[in-house]
This record gives C-alpha cells, structure tokens and sequence, in this order.
C-alpha cells in the first residue's frame, strides 16, 4: 500500500514532467523507471516487527554549508534486522533513501526534475526539520549498501552514508 503510494507520486511528478515538455522524446527513458528494470529493494526487505532487530540511531545534520549523516557507516551481519531512528537536527527537510548506489543515483536525477517529490516508503522518507522517522528493514542480502538525501545539492553536500552487510 505504502509502496503505491511512492509509485503513485513518481507517476504524477513523471505526468508533470511530460506535461512541460511535450514532443521531447529525450524523456521516454525515465518512464522506465517503474517498468520492468525497477527490482525494487535492492538493499532487502522491508522489516518484520515482530521479529527481533536492532535499533540504529541517525542524526541529520547541517554544519558549516555541510551536510552529513552521522553515524555514515553502519556494519549488518546477513539476515539482521535494524530499525533505523533517523533524526533531523537541521533546520532544512532531508531524506533518507536506502537502497543500492544505483537506485539511488537514478532516484536522485528523478528529483533534480522535481525537487518536490515527498517520500513514504519503505526505505525511504522525508523528515522535516526537528522531526524523526523510523525504517525497520531487514538486510536479507549481503553487500555494500547505501544511505542517502536525494534532494538537489544534499548528496553533493554530504548526505550519504554506507552500509556493509556481511
Ligand atoms: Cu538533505
């Protein structure tokens, strides 16, 4: 249902996109986006309550024209659950998007189109100034993961941050 919701708002900000720019075929590779390319949660699976998990703090913050996450590295063992407490201590809204680099490489010029996309998934929400958020998510896959801010000029910022499931 929260998945619907994310792809629901790509669509409209894709409608919006394409409403702009008519005739420009240039924008019919980002309609791929949802189609058959997208497998999803590269990092695992959304999280399972009722099981047990680990809980991870991470603070939003901004410094200094900085941007950064803190702590930016967290190491998993395969299977482990953790539920992330992502809190933002800043004075702007900022992101937290887990996924692949690539996903999020992909994601991130999706919002340089529409910088207002909002973001209720997953593994990946908005988190307004003074606020918290929690993502429980299980690390199903091992691998080198990411987390980041997509919002333009966050991730050139600082905000990203890895994690190492192993
Ligand atoms: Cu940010």
């Amino acid at each position: 249902m929260v998945r619907t919701f994310h792809l629901f708002v790509c669509a409209l900000a894709l409608g919006g996109a394409l409403a702009v720019s008519v005739g420009h075929p240039i924008l019919t590779p980002a309609l791929a986006h949802e189609g058959a390319d997208d497998d999803d949660f590269a990092a695992g699976e959304p999280g399972d309550a009722t099981k047990p998990f680990r809980v991870v703090e991470i603070t939003m913050r901004e410094s200094d024209g900085a941007m950064s996450y803190s702590p930016d590295s967290v190491d998993v063992k395969q299977g482990e659950q953790i539920k992330f407490i992502v809190k933002n201590t800043g004075v702007l809204k900022h992101e937290f998007f887990l996924d692949s680099a690539q996903h999020n490489a992909r994601h991130k010029l999706e919002m340089q189109k529409n910088p207002e996309m909002e973001h209720d998934d997953p593994n990946a929400q908005s988190v307004e100034p003074g606020k918290q958020v929690d993502i429980l998510w299980k690390f199903s896959k091992a691998g080198i993961y990411e987390f980041a801010c997509l919002i333009p000029g966050h991730y050139e910022a600082g905000m990203h941050g890895t994690v190492v499931v192993k």
